[in-house]
């Protein structure tokens, strides 16, 4: 049987590249390619990504933090275009004025990622107000981190989307860190779900181990929303590697890396395939092996593809009607004479 005929290889395909593409953007990292210094993989976290992303419909849209590539592939981003943008090319989703932490696509819905703790969330707030006088049917999803639990902005967002009942959905990717911050070490009360209903919305907690109850709880919760009902849910799972890539996580001990690592959703989604018989061994290896070929081919095209111009730097970042910038040579003449 070929493994592609059944939602779980499905989510496990998707699992599978998601960790692969983000391996080939640590080894860009380490080839000194990457656009700036900061790089954040979410190996480990697949699930949440996957899941939630095919639970989602093409109209809908959503937000990341700084550590969303994942979110973009599960919801069709094309992995050559992702790396260039991380690269700082010209080929790349935001010209290469984006890069790794601030990737936006309107076409696929992704209204950006943030750099800034809970900074996308309120955004689907808008966006849900807008799909709610629109009746498109769409919803927006808002994927953020643990930490982000402790910001205010959270807190408003979920209070303004539960009292106008918008189509709107919370996703807390949990990871058990905020940089070297053990949750329990930020907060005192870590039942997350209890936190949203509080604002009345509905809220699940989920094994971010289990990539089927993932998607399954964030189906149900997505057809809540877009029935007006805002939801939020929390994805637990264990970041495999550093915060960045400079980070070898002297907080944690090397017994807790080692049982955190246990917690790996693409081993747990190959073991059932096989056992229910829905896929050999031999078949998902021989996808994996698919997969390391499509994402090989992304370093090589990133690494290829050209800068953007100088005389663009300015171009598409204002938006149509804003002020035009300063020019740029005015500008550097200014700063020279600060100098
Ligand atoms: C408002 C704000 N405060 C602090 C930071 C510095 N910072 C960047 S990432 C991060 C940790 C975020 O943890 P979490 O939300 O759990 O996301 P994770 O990195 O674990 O995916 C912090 C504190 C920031 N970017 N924004
Ligand atoms: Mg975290």
């Amino acid at each position: 049987m070929t493994p592609s005929n059944t939602p779980l290889a499905d989510l496990c395909r998707t699992m599978r590249r998601i960790r692969t593409f983000e391996e080939r953007v640590a080894e860009l990292y380490a080839r000194g390619l990457s656009a700036g210094s900061m790089l954040h993989l979410s190996i480990g976290e697949e699930a949440a990504a996957a899941g939630v992303g095919a639970a989602m419909q093409p109209q809908d849209s959503f937000t990341t933090h700084h550590r969303g590539h994942g979110i973009f592939l599960a919801r069709g981003a094309e992995p050559s275009r992702m790396m260039a943008e991380i690269a700082g090319r010209d080929a790349g989703y935001c010209r290469g004025k984006g890069g790794s932490m601030h990737i936006a696509d309107m076409a696929l819905g992704h209204l950006g990622a943030n750099a800034i703790v809970g900074g996308g969330i309120p955004h689907v707030v808008g966006a849900g107000l807008s799909y709610k006088r629109q009746k498109n049917g769409a919803i927006s999803v808002a994927f953020f981190g643990d930490g982000a639990m402790q910001q205010g902005i959270l807190y408003e967002s979920m209070n303004m989307a539960a009292l106008w009942d918008l189509p709107v959905l919370f996703v807390c990717v949990n990871n058990q860190y905020g940089m070297g911050t053990r949750i329990d070490l930020a907060t005192r009360s870590v039942e997350f779900d209890r936190r949203a209903e509080a604002f009345g919305l509905s809220a699940k907690m989920v094994d971010g181990e289990d990539v089927e109850a993932v998607f399954h709880t964030a189906q149900a919760l997505a057809d809540e929303a877009r029935a007006g009902r805002p939801g939020f849910m929390a994805v637990s799972c264990f970041r495999f590697f550093g915060h960045g890539r400079m980070d070898k996580s002297p907080y944690r001990t090397a017994e807790e890396e080692a049982a955190g690592r246990k917690r790996d959703p693409i081993a747990r989604a190959r073991d059932t395939l096989v056992e229910r018989g829905l896929a050999s061994a031999a078949a998902l290896d021989a996808l994996d092996a698919e997969v390391v070929r499509e994402m090989n081919a992304t370093i090589d095209f990133a690494a290829a593809a050209e800068a953007p111009p100088y005389a663009s730097m300015f171009r598409d970042v204002y938006g149509p009607g804003e002020p035009e910038p300063e020019p740029l040579q005015r500008r550097l003449d200014r700063i020279l004479a600060i100098a």
